[in-house]
């Protein structure tokens, strides 16, 4: 059995992977995850990189470096397009006070409109097998910006992100659904496919 700390303090990212390893379940026996709560671990981890990898690797370095345990970390963020690319490693912390509702009307409100509205998550894990082994592993999703929120409970942007292809935003579709297509569970599939090779 493969055994690994996700070091991560987001419950959304935390029950997409359950989520999806579940369904995977015959596929992926050998592979387990224990999230922070279970040894107690609430150091607040560093995040001061100018990447997302630089981030990922601080996330998973700094647990490793305090328990020797083999972990791995996420970094992700939406960029869009007419803005630069931002909020990019900023994404959780857009707007002034953090809040998730006020980082999407901040980044509405910093669109204006016949601008394009194309959009991207990107995401990249990293996994920390022992001190000398660090890999990465990345995933995007393409997208668009929706004009208006759809007022429905998710993750980050995930009331305002159309996929490509797609009718509805990601907060409207299952999660079942959004790991289908999703930017971590592209990620993750690379590195839970190297860890049973
Ligand atoms: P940890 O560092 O503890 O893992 P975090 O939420 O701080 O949690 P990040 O620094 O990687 O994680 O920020 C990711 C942000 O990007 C997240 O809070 C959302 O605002 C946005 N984001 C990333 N993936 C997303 C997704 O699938 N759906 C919606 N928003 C997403």
């Amino acid at each position: 059995m493969k055994k690994f700390f996700f070091v991560t303090k987001n419950i959304f990212k935390e029950q997409e992977i359950k989520k999806f390893i579940l369904s995977k379940k015959n596929q992926y026996k050998n592979f387990r995850f224990f999230s922070l709560k279970e040894i107690n671990f609430t150091d607040s981890i560093p995040e001061y990189g100018n990447s997302f990898i630089e981030n990922a690797f601080l996330k998973a370095e700094f647990f490793f470096k305090k328990t020797n345990l083999p972990c791995f970390s996420e970094d992700s963020g939406l960029k869009v397009e007419c803005l630069n690319g931002e909020p990019g490693i900023y994404s959780s912390r857009y707007s002034t006070n953090n809040n998730n509702i006020d980082n999407i009307k901040k980044l509405l409100s910093n669109m204006v409109k016949n601008r394009s509205r194309k959009a991207e998550f990107f995401c990249v894990f990293c996994l920390k097998i022992n001190k000398k082994e660090t890999y990465f592993f990345e995933g995007k999703l393409s997208g668009k910006i929706s004009e208006k929120i759809s007022f429905k409970k998710g993750f980050g942007y995930d009331p305002i992100f159309i996929p490509e292809n797609h009718n509805h935003t990601l907060s409207e579709i299952s999660i079942n659904k959004k790991n289908q297509i999703s930017h971590r569970i592209k990620a993750f599939k690379k590195l839970i496919q190297f860890v049973n090779k």
